[in-house]
């Protein structure tokens, strides 16, 4: 029997991670350097306009340690728009300064592990529709790691019958809830679109309390037994007002 469990899927993700040039832009003239950021502004500005008509979402962080200088965290309806803007981007000016460093893509993802029995179609209910097509916060932080689920001898997630997992998840729920309103976690799944099963990107205002939630839950045996991770991704959002800031010379 095919115990998978089932999901609902929402907007399409693109995390890319870049570094910045500096060597390159230090070299820029000034008024160069303020051309390529007016640009880079309109491209903003044009994301801020989808976002308002409820059309795709962005967030946009510095990233602390060596991994990256920047990155953007979006989201649209389909697989071609995210593609879209990704090669716009590319094609920009102040691209030229920067070098990929990472991307990761995936789709935003609820499961049903938790779900009651309804008949009513899950796509048409507000509070999953706020969840699956989310405008990103604008907090302080983010936090953004990518994750597996084991497949290893008697540690195989995907071997266990529904009840054992969902027990699980229920336990990992709970931990996850008592973060509330301080942590906004998004799931996004990947299996088949990139080289792990989930992104996990969370939402904070006080850094450290993405310490504490993913502390506690490496206890939590989903996470203790069944947890693989990747690279941890830390920064500090990059503001509109606090851009020139940022990339003043
Ligand atoms: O969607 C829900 O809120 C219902 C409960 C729930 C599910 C189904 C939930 C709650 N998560 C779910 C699924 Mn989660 N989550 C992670 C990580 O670092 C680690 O150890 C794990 C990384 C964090 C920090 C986190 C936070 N969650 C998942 C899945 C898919 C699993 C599958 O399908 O097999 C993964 C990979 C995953 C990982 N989770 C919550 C949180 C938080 C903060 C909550 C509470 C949300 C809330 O109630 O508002």
């Amino acid at each position: 029997m095919n115990e998978a469990a089932k999901t609902l899927d929402g907007w399409y993700c693109l995390h890319d991670f870049r570094t910045i040039n500096w060597p390159a832009w230090k070299m820029l003239p000034a008024e160069d350097r303020q051309e390529i950021l007016n640009e880079y502004i309109t491209m903003l500005e044009d994301w801020n306009t989808t976002e308002k008509a409820g059309n795709g979402s962005h967030a946009v962080y510095t990233v602390v340690g060596q991994k990256a200088d920047i990155m953007f965290m979006l989201l649209r309806p389909t697989m071609e728009e995210l593609n879209e803007i990704e090669n716009a981007f590319n094609k920009t000016r102040f691209a030229e300064f920067t070098i990929p460093t990472y991307s990761y893509v995936s789709v935003v993802e609820l499961s049903n592990y938790m779900a009651g029995d309804s008949d009513e179609d899950p796509y048409q209910n507000p509070h999953v529709r706020a969840r699956l097509y989310p405008e990103l916060p604008k907090a302080k932080h983010i936090c953004f790691y990518p994750m597996d689920k084991r497949r290893d001898g008697d540690d195989n997630w995907y071997m266990l019958p529904m009840d054992s997992r969902r027990e699980m998840m229920r336990s990992h729920g709970m931990i996850g809830r008592s973060y509330a309103g301080k942590v906004k976690q998004v799931i996004t799944g990947s299996v088949g679109f990139d080289d792990w099963e989930w992104g996990v990107t969370l939402f904070a205002d006080d850094v450290l309390q993405f310490k504490k939630l993913v502390y506690e839950m490496r206890f939590d045996e989903v996470s203790a037994r069944f947890g693989e991770f990747g690279s941890f991704y830390v920064g500090n959002i990059l503001t509109e007002e606090n851009l020139q800031s940022f990339f003043n010379i």
